[in-house]
């Protein structure tokens, strides 16, 4: 069966995000959560504090990049085939190659993550990156849905992108594009993936509940792409991809098409990506 179907595809171009049901089963979700539960354990693991105790950014989730490249069993996720080929399938795309994967845990009591587009924190281009959110659990309105403004994708970058910023003086929306719609919530059902585009203006609920909302990320983006600003990125600087330069290499390999078992070589001898919290 070809996943996503054409109606799938329509939407996800139409809005700039699709939700795509029973995408995995119990055992797979099961599985894979626990690698990412154990791999977002060994980074951060050590970090006490309190949310409260925490930055702004921090608040919103724990973040850790990266993990397919130092946990060898979570790689048949990242390169999922299934996965990379709806990714395509849904941006228009014939290669995608992995931006970074990324584990977004909202611990409890966690805040809302500010609205934002992706790209706009990235040094790439053009604007062909698509996002993987899985959500091992699912998600509620109670513990941290993610909310997207349908074909915002389409309307350019929005006057704001600044998800770093500390001071939070204005309230949604501080965004003012005439067109932009309201965002639409999604409370995701277990086994459900939300694909969502660079330029989808995005967020997420607070997390009310008293257990972390366990999202796993996988961000890819057409191959051909190119550095296209200085700005330090993980991404690019740990294997020397300069301004104007096709982003390729170890750390950002080929994610589909691949072959049936053929699972990418961790990076060596370059770097550690950041343990947690990068921008
Ligand atoms: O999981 C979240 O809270 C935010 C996710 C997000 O912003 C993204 O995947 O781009």
């Amino acid at each position: 069966m070809t996943i996503p179907d054409d109606s799938l595809i329509e939407t996800f171009r139409r809005d700039g995000f699709v939700v795509i049901d029973n995408f995995f089963d119990d055992i797979e979700l099961d599985f894979f959560g626990s690698i990412v539960d154990r791999a977002v354990e060994n980074r951060v693991g050590s970090d006490a504090r309190p949310v409260g105790a925490k930055s702004l950014y921090e608040q919103s989730f724990q973040q850790c990049m990266n993990l397919w490249e130092d946990n060898e069993d979570l790689k048949p996720l990242t390169f999922s085939q299934k996965l990379g080929e709806t990714a395509g399938l849904l941006l228009g795309a014939e290669a995608l190659r992995i931006w970074h994967d990324q584990a977004l845990f909202k611990e409890a009591g966690g805040r809302e993550t500010d609205p934002h587009q992706d790209w706009p924190l990235w040094p790439i281009a053009p604007a062909r990156q698509i996002t993987a959110w899985i959500p091992f659990d699912g998600s509620t309105l109670e513990a941290g849905a993610m909310g997207y403004s349908p074909g915002s994708h389409r309307l350019g970058l929005a006057k704001f992108s600044d998800i770093t910023r500390e001071l939070r003086e204005k309230p949604y929306p501080y965004f003012d594009h005439s067109e932009m719609k309201d965002l639409s919530w999604v409370e995701a059902s277990r086994g459900s993936v939300v694909f969502h585009h660079s330029l989808t203006v995005h967020q997420a609920k607070a997390n009310t509940t008293n257990a972390t909302r366990r999202a796993y990320c996988v961000i890819y983006f057409e191959d051909g792409c190119t550095r296209s600003r200085p700005h330090w990125h993980q991404s690019l600087d740990r294997q020397g991809v300069e301004d104007g330069q096709k982003i390729e290499g170890p750390v950002t390999p080929v994610a589909w098409p691949r072959s049936r078992n053929d699972l990418p070589e961790s990076p060596s001898g370059l770097g550690s990506p950041p343990q947690s919290g990068f921008r």
